[in-house]
């Protein structure tokens, strides 16, 4: 924050991501209840304290109604957070389709989704110029609450557009990007036919973060290799306008985790499991039911574990919690059914009369919950074939203690 020129409490940050912290449900015309939504760009935030900050982004329905956006408007001023309103259409074109379908895949090395390429080329333009509308929807929402010496700090591969809509507005706004996904090698990059558009905006920024130097990297050389610009230790240059980009690896706040190991409801969790899985190992993994997570790879080899150690079947679980994530995309729903498949077929082959050795839940945990297991599993798999970062794993061991169980960690995942 200081080298975005934040210090402390007399400015405000105004963080600005596609979803808000919160999941909203509609109870009534004007009545809505509140839930905090897991993913890793939430968990990543909560460790933010010390800063005015508000939330601005989409709160994941669509309300068309006016009563509708007032009463949820109202209901979001609690929790500092500020809705912009999506409709079906560009929800559908912007983020299922250019954020989901397009970038996500290109940023993990996934390419460019190969099914049908002819109808993907054919919906790419009106996908970005969707995606450009809505970073410019988000734009305008920050301007109605911006305030000079806010600063503005933009999340992920969804606002790529979003610093450029917003220098326009105003040169002076002072403005951060950061992207909690991988930034592929410039190989990959340039394959998408909106690259140098997208960097353009992504340098009108003041600073651009990455997890790691390696994707600073990938990113400095995507802008002297396709824009043509210098890059300097700092960052780019750009007729003598300097975009300072560098690595900013994210963590967790460790104690929040710890501490929540001593409330009543994560010891009373604690004293279940343990007396569920007695005589057992539990191998644990917490993912969003993402393709890059490999979930499917994951129960495979664990399979493969108990056809090579028959001894095993019976004593050791797979706990596989997995939360289920953008279900209106066919390929996440395609993951899904893959893996049930896989889960029932495996269960199937090594179940006993009285256990089965994957518990498989699609579903978020509470946080106590969450914790509980981190704390009495013996092994936490995180198999992602491609990951920003990875909050799991930091969980992981915040929560073991001094009980030191086994983080089985994919040699793909950036903490190595
Ligand atoms: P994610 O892909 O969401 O984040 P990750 O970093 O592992 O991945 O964070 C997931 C978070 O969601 C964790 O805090 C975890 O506790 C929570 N979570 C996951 N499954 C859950 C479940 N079933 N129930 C409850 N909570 C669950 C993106 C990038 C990552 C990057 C983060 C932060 O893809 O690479 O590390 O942002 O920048």
């Amino acid at each position: 924050f200081r080298r975005l020129g934040l210090r402390g409490m007399k400015q405000r940050l105004l963080v600005v991501a596609n979803r808000l912290p919160v999941s909203a449900n509609r109870r009534g015309e004007d009545q809505w209840s509140l839930e905090i939504s897991a993913g890793g760009l939430v968990s990543a935030l909560l460790g933010v304290k010390d800063v005015d900050a508000k939330w601005i982004g989409w709160a994941g329905v669509n309300v068309p109604d006016e009563v509708g956006q007032q009463a949820l408007t109202n209901a979001l001023a609690e929790k500092r957070c500020i809705p912009v309103f999506l409709d079906e259409e560009i929800v559908h074109q912007y983020y299922n389709g250019y954020c989901n379908n397009i970038l996500w895949p290109l940023f993990h090395y996934l390419g460019l989704p190969q099914e049908d390429r002819l109808a993907t080329t054919r919906n790419f333009e009106s996908q970005f110029d969707a995606y450009k509308r809505a970073n410019q929807m988000f734009a305008d929402v920050v301007y109605q609450h911006y305030q000079e010496g806010d600063v503005i700090w933009c999340h992920d591969y969804h606002l790529m557009f979003l610093p450029r809509c917003l220098k326009e507005h105003d040169i002076n706004m002072k403005v951060g990007w950061f992207l909690h996904t991988p930034f592929p090698s410039s190989e990959i990059y340039r394959t998408l036919p909106s690259r140098s558009e997208l960097l353009r905006s992504v340098l009108c920024a003041d600073l651009v973060g990455f997890h790691t130097y390696d994707y600073a990297r990938h990113f400095v050389s995507a802008c002297t290799r396709i824009l043509g610009l210098e890059g300097t230790p700092e960052g780019v240059e750009d007729q003598g306008k300097l975009t300072r980009v560098a690595a900013f690896p994210i963590g967790i706040d460790s104690d929040r985790f710890k501490r929540a190991l001593d409330i009543d409801a994560a010891k009373r969790h604690v004293n279940e499991l343990k007396q569920r899985f007695a005589g057992r190992k539990v191998m644990l993994g917490v993912d969003r039911l993402d393709m890059i997570k490999g979930i499917p790879q994951k129960i495979l080899a664990f399979e493969k574990f108990l056809e090579e150690n028959p001894e095993w079947i019976d004593k050791v679980v797979l706990l596989q919690i997995a939360v289920p994530t953008r279900t209106d995309v066919p390929e996440y729903q395609k993951l899904t059914s893959q893996v049930h498949e896989i889960v029932g077929r495996i269960n199937g082959r090594f179940g006993t009369l009285s256990a089965v050795p994957i518990h498989h839940l699609d579903r978020s945990l509470d946080f106590h919950a969450l914790c509980a297991l981190y704390a009495v599993t013996d092994v936490a798999l995180v198999t992602s074939l491609r990951d920003g970062m990875n909050l799991v794993s930091y969980e992981y061991v915040a929560c073991q203690g001094s009980k030191k169980g086994v983080l089985i960690l994919s040699e793909v995942s950036d903490q190595l």
